[in-house]
């Protein structure tokens, strides 16, 4: 396969990228992975190299440029080693874990604009009704899921899959800004801060903090 390279915002703010970033990792796909700084004067010209929407995360693979984290998330899937399925095998299951990946890609404007992913968010932060009913949907979300297949694995699906990596950045948010979840939802947020996967991009993010942002 064509050398494949993950171009990347800044791991601090950028919950779209975390979400490409993980799906990729699991599924054992050998990739480079370069940062671009949000906000900076170099983001849109080198955004602009890349073609797609102008937007990270971006999948370039050889002269192809994939754009969007569902997309990227999907290429991951197809490609994963089958020890490491991105989706649950049962065919009903898939197409619920679908629907939960689509829902958090195309939802939650309130939680997205009130509570941004911010890695060393340490606060609480008032939010508004309508991003309670955001919250407390995601958390039906979670619970519904979570009791469905814990015989199968701590994950929504069980085992690790897109559904958990889309909402991984939600889990940042939660977990940073004190959102009170119940216990069920907040052991998973645990769970999720325990996967190697987000340990790793945390610590990567921590070492971005030496280097100039512009
Ligand atoms: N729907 C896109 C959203 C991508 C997106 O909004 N990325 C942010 C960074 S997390 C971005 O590039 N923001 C810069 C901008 O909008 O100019 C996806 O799923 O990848």
């Amino acid at each position: 396969m064509a050398d494949v390279e993950l171009f990347i915002g800044n791991r601090r703010y950028s919950s779209w990228s975390l979400r490409a970033w993980l799906a990729l990792r699991a599924s054992g796909v050998s990739f480079s992975c370069t940062m671009i700084w949000l906000d900076s004067p170099s983001f849109i010209p080198s955004v602009a190299e890349l073609g797609g929407s102008q937007r990270l995360p971006a999948l370039r693979i050889g002269e192809h440029t994939v754009w969007d984290s569902l997309a990227i998330c999907e290429f991951a899937a197809e490609r994963s080693i089958p020890a490491a399925p991105l989706w649950p095998s049962d065919p009903l299951q898939r197409a619920v874990a679908r629907a939960y990946a689509a829902e958090m890609h195309a939802g939650f404007p309130n939680l997205r604009r009130e509570l941004p992913m911010d890695l060393d968010a340490n606060t609480t932060r008032e939010i508004s009704t309508e991003c309670w009913h955001e919250v407390t949907r995601i958390c039906e979300l979670w619970r519904a899921a979570l009791a469905s297949n814990a015989h199968l694995g701590p994950y929504l699906f069980g085992q690790f899959s897109i559904a958990d990596c889309m909402f991984a950045p939600v889990i940042e948010r939660f977990l940073g800004y004190g959102v009170p979840i119940d216990a069920l939802c907040a052991a998973y947020a645990h769970t999720m801060r325990g996967h190697e996967g987000m340990a790793k991009w945390r610590l990567e993010a921590a070492g971005e903090h030496a280097l100039t942002d512009p």
